[in-house]
């Protein structure tokens, strides 16, 4: 088979690439591992940057996302068992974030990238790359017991931190970063009308917790946990008991609403980026460069963002023979990145209990939640960095 552009993971960065070549007219192929099923009921992120979801709807897969979604115009913070809100309106001109599963995003753009006719096979396991150091690539993958092979211009690896394409740099060419945290999340979707109408991020002296929700009627819900915690100690029970403890204030009737669990997991946390995010013609998007704790809710922003700035430099290599796009898509991405990086870092160190704090660094935690809810200055910092920086300030 052969495309212009070889394209491996059907997530966020691979479906959404496709999409944006599309629009360009560039032709593309993505090779996915798992099944359409699988895709499109792993539950993931929750929150969309206002920039993507502009983006979505300028591309024409934004429709169900602007009648299902949820607008939120800020957040709160709770601590020392008050709350205090986080005005994006105010203090971040207007801009919001939308509150759409990861899940639903991707299905909106599996059923947009069929119905116009792009190629996407699933259950194609790619093996290997070649040749990426020549204009000739290709990706090796099985299909139905059979080794096929996909031959390409370009191929994009979208296939998140455990794909193949990053490995599949030599040795000596990249640099990795990476901070893992001593804590996970355990996170539940519940049956439960959400208690609140826009998030809430708690910092108790027990642990983390967060409320974000799918829809009116289904809640989102963490807590802090270790990273390789046993879910078998957490029988539903003990989850709703530690999310009352941690999100519940003093002095008002404010209560979580419980309902049936739907699912639980737990989720492993650290901060990860490889430089650069390209080798020959291969490029590096999304989970595959990058990994983020989920605390600032940027994972599935950043890997649309990767993917835009790539779609325009592929289509200024491949329709008008420019390269110079395509040469700086590293730092351009990773301008984005690093500060990404930077907010997600400071929202997890700010919110969660370290084991090895003293009572002067909960103090000084406490400080910086005083502060920031405190200070205009401080407040719009979060704000301009949750709801996304413009794409144009990278
Ligand atoms: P993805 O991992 O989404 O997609 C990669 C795709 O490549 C997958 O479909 C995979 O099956 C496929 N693939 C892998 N190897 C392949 C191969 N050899 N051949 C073919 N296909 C292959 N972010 C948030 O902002 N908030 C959250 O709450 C949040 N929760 C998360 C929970 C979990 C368990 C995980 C793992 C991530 C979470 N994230 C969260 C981050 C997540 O949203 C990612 O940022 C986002 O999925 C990145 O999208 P992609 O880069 O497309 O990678
Ligand atoms: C979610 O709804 O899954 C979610 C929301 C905000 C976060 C992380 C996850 O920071």
């Amino acid at each position: 088979m052969r495309t212009e552009v070889g394209i491996v993971g059907a997530g966020p960065a691979g479906l959404m690439l496709a999409h944006l070549l599309h629009l360009e007219g560039i032709e593309s192929v993505i090779l996915e591992a798992r099944t359409r099923q699988y895709v499109e009921e792993r539950i993931r992120a929750g929150v969309i940057e206002q920039w993507v979801r502009d983006l979505l709807i300028e591309t024409g897969v934004g429709g169900r996302m602007e009648r299902e979604g949820l607008v939120h115009h800020g957040i709160e913070l709770r601590f020392k068992g008050a709350g205090h809100r986080i005005d994006f309106a105010d203090l971040a001109g207007g801009r919001g974030v939308t509150v759409y599963g990861q899940h639903e995003v991707v299905k909106d753009l599996i059923a947009a990238r069929l119905a116009y006719g792009g190629e996407i096979v699933f259950e194609a396991q790619a093996a290997s790359l070649q040749d990426v150091e020549t204009d000739k690539p290709f990706i090796r993958y099985r299909k139905d017991g059979e080794e096929r092979e996909l031959h390409c211009d370009v191929i994009a690896g979208c296939d998140g931190f455990h794909g193949i394409c990053r490995p599949a740099v030599p040795e000596g060419v990249l640099s990795f970063f990476e901070r893992v945290y001593p804590f996970g999340w355990l996170g539940i979707l519940a049956k439960a009308p959400p208690a609140s109408e826009e998030l809430i991020y708690s910092s108790h002296d027990e642990g983390f917790a967060l409320l974000s929700m799918r829809s009116p009627e289904i809640s989102r819900l963490y807590i802090q946990c270790h990273p390789d915690e046993d879910l078998s100690q957490w029988p539903d029970e003990r989850v709703w008991s530690e999310l009352h403890r941690r999100l519940e204030t003093t002095g008002d009737d404010w209560h979580l609403t419980e309902g049936p669990v739907l699912q639980k997991g737990v989720t492993a946390m650290r901060s990860f980026v490889v430089e650069p995010m390209q080798h020959g013609r291969l490029f590096l998007t999304g989970d595959a460069a990058h990994i983020v704790p989920p605390t600032g809710a940027k994972g599935m922003n950043l890997a649309i963002a990767d993917v835009r700035v790539l779609s325009r430099a592929l289509s200024a290599f491949l329709r008008q023979g420019r390269a110079d796009l395509l040469e700086s898509y590293s730092e351009t991405c990773l301008r984005r990145i690093w500060k990404a990086q930077r907010f997600s870092w400071w929202m997890t160190s700010m919110l969660h209990r370290f084991d090895e704090h003293t009572p002067f660094d909960r103090r000084r935690q406490l400080a910086e939640l005083d502060y920031v809810t405190s200070s205009r200055a401080a407040a719009t910092s979060l704000a301009e960095n949750y709801v996304g920086l413009p794409m144009e300030q990278a």
